[in-house]
């Protein structure tokens, strides 16, 4: 199967997922379950979702069908959608970098209001867990996954982040301070979706630490690389810049080490991370195609 009907394939997966386990836009509380729709199933490149089905792929034991894990894989995937849509929510709100729009459309507290914006974010994190808890593999890899998220997702992880973020406007950062900041609040969440993958798939310890190195080298130059394209894109139709925005007051790759250097130093991280999953051969090719992807991104 070409690359793009692989990714379109997984697209549809995640998303059939997503609105299975979504509550149904009647269901009360009617506005808060249609902000959790709005935030979730408007789009995405769904690139989290995407590595939790190539890394389960690249961990899947010889002679194991990938069709046995297809319903668990669905689950992961979903909850890590569910992660992120939630992050995006709450990015957006006033008192963090209030933005108007977001994939193109109105932001949720600007189509919601900002209680139920804050609320459906909340609402979206235990359902991201209650999605792993219902995954059919062993009780203890289940366990395993709930960790990896929590952790991932959490104050060591994500959240970490995006409070080093806040703290960070204004401020000028050692790119080892912004490389730390970047590992929790974007990288962590991708190494985490390539992490869940493994672990479904019940991968062996040599190719979780494989994957791991893919998964934080890649999680870092998806950040650089949005950093790149902020300066050299037009984003504003898909609203990623649009608005009042405190990004223009935080520092990045590009205004920390130029155009250039950080175009560098994100194909040194790729060169990483596909070393890192050469001993998987075969097995890892959707995870390669996935780097490409990530590095000659345009949007
Ligand atoms: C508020 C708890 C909390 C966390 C926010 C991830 C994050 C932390 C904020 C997102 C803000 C942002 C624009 C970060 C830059 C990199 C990034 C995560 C971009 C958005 O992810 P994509 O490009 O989005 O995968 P799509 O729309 O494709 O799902």
């Amino acid at each position: 199967m070409h690359f793009q009907d692989w990714l379109a394939a997984c697209v549809n997966n995640v998303e059939a997922a997503l609105e299975k386990a979504l509550p149904g836009a009647n269901e009360v509380p009617v506005e808060l379950h249609e902000a959790m729709r709005y935030a979730t199933l408007g789009g995405g490149k769904r690139i989290r979702a995407t590595l939790v089905y190539a890394a389960g792929r690249a961990a899947l034991q010889q002679g194991v069908a990938i069709d046995s894990y297809s319903h668990a894989l669905d689950k992961a995937a979903a909850a890590v959608e569910l992660i992120h849509a939630y992050s995006l929510i709450h990015d957006d709100l006033p008192c963090m970098d209030d933005d108007v729009l977001r994939r193109g459309q109105p932001t949720v507290h600007v189509r919601f209001g900002e209680a139920t914006a804050m609320l459906a974010g909340d609402a979206l994190q235990p359902l991201a867990f209650s999605e792993l808890a219902q995954m059919p593999v062993a009780p203890a890899l289940v366990v395993q996954a709930v960790q990896v998220l929590g952790r991932v997702a959490g104050s060591l992880g994500m959240v970490g982040g995006q409070a080093i973020d806040l703290a960070s406007v204004n401020q000028t950062l050692t790119l080892e301070q912004l490389q730390f900041m970047h590992r929790l609040k974007t990288g962590a969440l991708i190494e985490g979706s390539v992490l869940l993958g493994a672990i479904v798939t019940g991968a062996t310890s040599e190719t979780r630490r494989a994957l791991e190195t893919y998964g934080s080298a890649i999680g870092l130059a998806f950040q650089i690389v949005d950093d790149i394209l902020d300066v050299t894109v037009d984003t504003e139709g898909l609203g990623k810049t649009a608005g009042k925005d405190a990004d223009e007051n935080k520092p990045t790759y590009v205004s920390i080490m130029g155009l250039e250097e950080s175009r560098d130093f994100a194909r040194k991280l790729y060169e990483v991370a596909i070393e890192a999953i050469k001993p998987l051969g075969d097995s890892a090719i959707r995870l390669k195609e996935l780097a490409d992807f990530i590095i000659h991104r345009s949007y």
